[in-house]
């Protein structure tokens, strides 16, 4: 692959500060080299800002921050529009989970153009799906995956290109929803790969469900990571801790077998809260698990084939 790094310090999208040095620890954690070692090309362009602020009306007295969300959203989807087009795989190093509107924003914007369906797996404890309408804690990371699905309530937001039908999202390792989302997610005919469908069927079957139908529709896969889908033992560095998560073992084996589906364009790292974290720990995890992801392997596997 060649790769192009994104800095994206967003840390409007939620109450706690922190989220803004992520990109930074990342860099620190070593994430170039190690993508380098798996023999691809990485170019990194720094971090982005949120540009000029639009003047916006939040629909909810709830939401906080709605303006710098909405300008994240415009700058992030334009880098990863360009990075794209530039025929690179872009990594977006948040930053808490607010940028993933403008990086799938990017993605679907390449998707569309390229006549190519986007498929999005979403690796979280938490389900994202309320709206600027629906939030009670008035963090925008809760709202994404409601973004990139078409619901209303986004109004100041620009217009999601081509909204991802339900059937191409996949939400895995969740165990925390919120009423509202549990609403919503049921009206609109979200599948839910909650903690209770992983530990009935292994962490392997579902995704490998889930991936035979992005290959057999030539799909383009955006995987969005957040930090808080490992479990707090082993990834303390996350706002929002929820235990009963994957552990060590069971997230590399989702990234090796990412690496193996050969789908997966365009990776988001989010939630990573440095000022929590343990020596580098969690940022070093994260960065580990991206390593899987780009081939890191204890011993060659054949290849399977996916559709
Ligand atoms: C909760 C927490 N559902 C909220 N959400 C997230 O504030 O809306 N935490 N995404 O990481
Ligand atoms: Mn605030
Ligand atoms: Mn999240
Ligand atoms: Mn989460």
């Amino acid at each position: 692959h060649e790769i192009t790094l994104i800095g994206a310090p967003v840390d409007e999208g939620q109450s706690r500060a922190g989220c803004l040095m992520g990109p930074a620890a990342y860099r620190v954690a070593g994430i170039a080299a190690a993508i380098r070692e798996l023999g691809h090309d990485v170019e990194d362009i720094g971090d982005i800002g949120h540009g000029p602020l639009p003047e916006v009306a939040a629909p909810n007295p709830a939401v906080h921050h709605l303006a710098e969300c909405v300008g994240w959203t415009r700058t992030l989807a334009d880098a990863g529009r360009a990075a794209m087009d530039r025929g690179r795989f872009p990594i977006f190093m948040g930053g808490d989970h607010a940028l993933s509107m403008g990086s799938v924003a990017g993605v679907a914007a390449y998707a569309a153009a390229a006549g190519r369906p986007l498929f999005v797996l979403w690796l979280d404890a938490h389900s994202d799906f309320h709206t600027p309408l629906t939030t009670t804690s008035g963090n925008l990371h809760g709202t994404p995956v409601a973004y990139l699905s078409g619901l209303p309530g986004f109004e100041a937001f620009p217009d999601f290109p081509a909204p991802v039908p339900p059937e191409r999202v996949c939400l895995y390792g969740i165990r925390s929803v919120d009423p509202a989302e549990h609403r919503a997610l049921k009206a609109h005919g979200i599948p839910v790969n909650d903690m209770r469908v992983l530990d009935e069927n292994g962490i392997v079957a579902p995704l490998r469900a889930f991936l035979d139908q992005v290959a057999a529709q030539n799909g383009m896969l955006h995987v969005s990571l957040d930090v808080d889908f490992l479990d707090p033992s082993i990834a303390p560095a996350v706002g929002t801790t929820v235990p009963g998560g994957t552990t060590f073992r069971e997230a590399h084996l989702v990234m090796e077998l990412l690496h193996e589906s050969g789908l997966v364009t365009s990776l988001d790292m989010v939630e990573l809260n440095p000022f929590l974290d343990e020596r580098g720990r969690t940022a070093k995890l994260m960065v580990d698990l991206v390593g899987s992801l780009m081939g890191r392997k204890v011993f060659d596997r054949p290849t399977r084939s996916f559709g």
